[in-house]
C-alpha cells in the first residue's frame, strides 16, 4: 500500500485514527460508516488526517484504492465509533467503488476550489452515490481555500440546488474541518437512527446475498 496511513506503524498512529480494518458497518450498535468522494487530489485523505491527527504534511501520496480509519467520537453524550473510509479518486479504482457505499450513512464530497474540473466532476460522484447508496446524507466541500481566501465569496450552487450542507475548508490550515465532520457525524448518527427509506429493503438483500 503507498498511503501515508498504510505507512504508519501502530505506535505512530494516534489515539482514535487505528488506520486498521474498520468493522462491518452496522455490525455494531454505535458504529457509523462515513465515506469520502471526489476526484483524485482534492484533498480527501488531507482532510481527514488534518481532522484525525491535526496534522498536514503537504506531499502528495495519492491513495491506493482505499484506506480505513477508525475514529472515537462522542454525539450528545454517547460514544460512537466512526469508520471513515477514505477512497481513491483515481479514475483507475473506479470500479471499486459498489462495495465502499454499502452500508454508508453519511457521504462527505470534496471539491478543489482550485480545479474547476474538480466541481464539475461533483455531480459524476453524486451520481454514482444515489445509484448505490440512495438516500443517505450528503455533505459539500470546497477544499483549499487557504490559496485564495477570495474564493468563500463565490457562490457554488451544486450544494443549495440540492439543499445540501456545504463547508469551506482548509485542510492545510485546518479552517473549517472539525465543524465539517462534526456535522458529518452528527448526519451519520441521525442517518443511522432514522434510515433513508428503501435501506431496510436494500439490508435484507444484502444479507441474503452474503448468504
Ligand atoms: N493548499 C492546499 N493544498 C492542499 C489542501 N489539501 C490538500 N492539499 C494538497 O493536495 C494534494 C492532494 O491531497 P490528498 O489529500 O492526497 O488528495 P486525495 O483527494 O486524497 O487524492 P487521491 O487519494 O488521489 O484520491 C496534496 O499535495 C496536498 O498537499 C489544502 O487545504 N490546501
Ligand atoms: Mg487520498
Amino acid at each position: 500500500m503507498s498511503t501515508e496511513a498504510a505507512d504508519r506503524t501502530a505506535d505512530e498512529r494516534p489515539a482514535g485514527a487505528e488506520g486498521e480494518a474498520a468493522a462491518a458497518p452496522g455490525s455494531n450498535e454505535d458504529t457509523v460508516k462515513i465515506i469520502l468522494l471526489g476526484d483524485s487530489a482534492v484533498g480527501k485523505s488531507k482532510l481527514v488526517e488534518r481532522f484525525l491527527m491535526d496534522d498536514y504534511q503537504p506531499q502528495q501520496l495519492s491513495t491506493y484504492a482505499l484506506t480505513l480509519f477508525r475514529h472515537n467520537a462522542e454525539v450528545e453524550g454517547k460514544p460512537i465509533a466512526v469508520d471513515f473510509w477514505d477512497t481513491a479518486g483515481q479514475e483507475r479504482f473506479q470500479n471499486l467503488h459498489p462495495s465502499y457505499f454499502h452500508g454508508a450513512h453519511c457521504c462527505v464530497l470534496v471539491f478543489d476550489c482550485t480545479r474547476k474540473v474538480t466541481y464539475t466532476n461533483l455531480s459524476k460522484w453524486y451520481s454514482e452515490l444515489q445509484e448505490n447508496r440512495y438516500g443517505i446524507p450528503v455533505v459539500v466541500v470546497a477544499n483549499k481555500i487557504d490559496v485564495d481566501y477570495r474564493v468563500t465569496r463565490k457562490n457554488f450552487a451544486f450544494a443549495s440546488k440540492r439543499n445540501l450542507p456545504f463547508f469551506f475548508v482548509s485542510a492545510s490550515d485546518g479552517t473549517n474541518v472539525v465543524q465539517l465532520f462534526t456535522e458529518a457525524i452528527r448526519l451519520a448518527v441521525d442517518c443511522k437512527q432514522n434510515p433513508p427509506e428503501g435501506d431496510f429493503v436494500q439490508d435484507v438483500l444484502d444479507l441474503l446475498g452474503d448468504k
